[in-house]
């Protein structure tokens, strides 16, 4: 398997939305690369979610990731599909690459990447690189020291994620070590997006990854 590239520009800053409305807010400061990661919607009521998503993000010429539905991001052509260890165990993802949709894959541990790499992704998400604030694993942090280190071995674009903010997306950015940082929190204030965190996250990445 060969999954298609996400093109030569960096994937940045990767917010992670839970709702297709907080994608505009983020393309309008500048973010290129976005996921939606939906976990409290099925049947109608999340394709329309899903086409919502994909819509604006088609207006924006964004970079556009769905978690986890793959039959629905093939259905509606989305730019990607993100998928966790246990999910790509059971997608169909020859269809995913027949379908000429860009594949990106979450790996926490040296054999995770292994068996991500084997599917010869579009890129590959390592995390958590500090303890997480939205979501609680069953993983260590990975730290900075083993980033930098995992990601000699890794010839793909890495996303890096988990627990990144402001106060520390300096140490991530400077590895060069990280193509995108994703995050869930730190673009929010009071759960909706703010573009005044995000464009400061943006110029941080900016400043430091380059
Ligand atoms: N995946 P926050 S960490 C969704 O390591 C997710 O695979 C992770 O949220 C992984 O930016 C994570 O709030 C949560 O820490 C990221």
């Amino acid at each position: 398997m060969k999954f298609p590239k996400c093109n030569e520009k960096p994937l940045g800053i990767y917010p992670v939305v839970d709702r297709a409305y907080k994608l505009k807010p983020l393309y309008e400061v500048g973010i290129t690369t976005a996921q939606l990661r939906v976990k409290d919607m099925s049947g109608e009521v999340l394709e329309n979610e899903v086409t919502e998503a994909i819509k604006i993000s088609e207006k924006f010429n964004t970079r556009f990731f769905l978690n986890d539905f793959w039959e629905l991001g093939i259905k509606h052509k989305a730019y990607g599909i993100h998928l966790g260890q246990e999910d790509i165990q059971e997608a169909d993802v020859k269809a995913i690459l027949d379908a000429g949709i860009r594949l990106g894959i979450s790996t926490h541990t040296p054999k995770e990447i292994d068996i991500a790499l084997g599917f010869e992704p579009s890129y590959l998400a390592i995390g958590p690189i500090y303890e997480p604030i939205s979501k609680k694993l069953t993983y260590d942090p990975v730290g900075i020291k083993d980033l930098k280190h995992w990601a000699k071995n890794v010839d793909y674009p890495i996303v890096a994620i988990g627990g990144i903010t402001i106060e520390n997306i300096k140490n991530v950015a400077e590895t060069k070590a990280a193509n995108g940082i994703a995050m869930i929190s730190d673009v929010l204030e009071d759960g909706e997006i703010s573009k005044e965190r995000t464009t400061a996250l943006i110029e941080a990445f900016n400043t430091y990854a380059n």
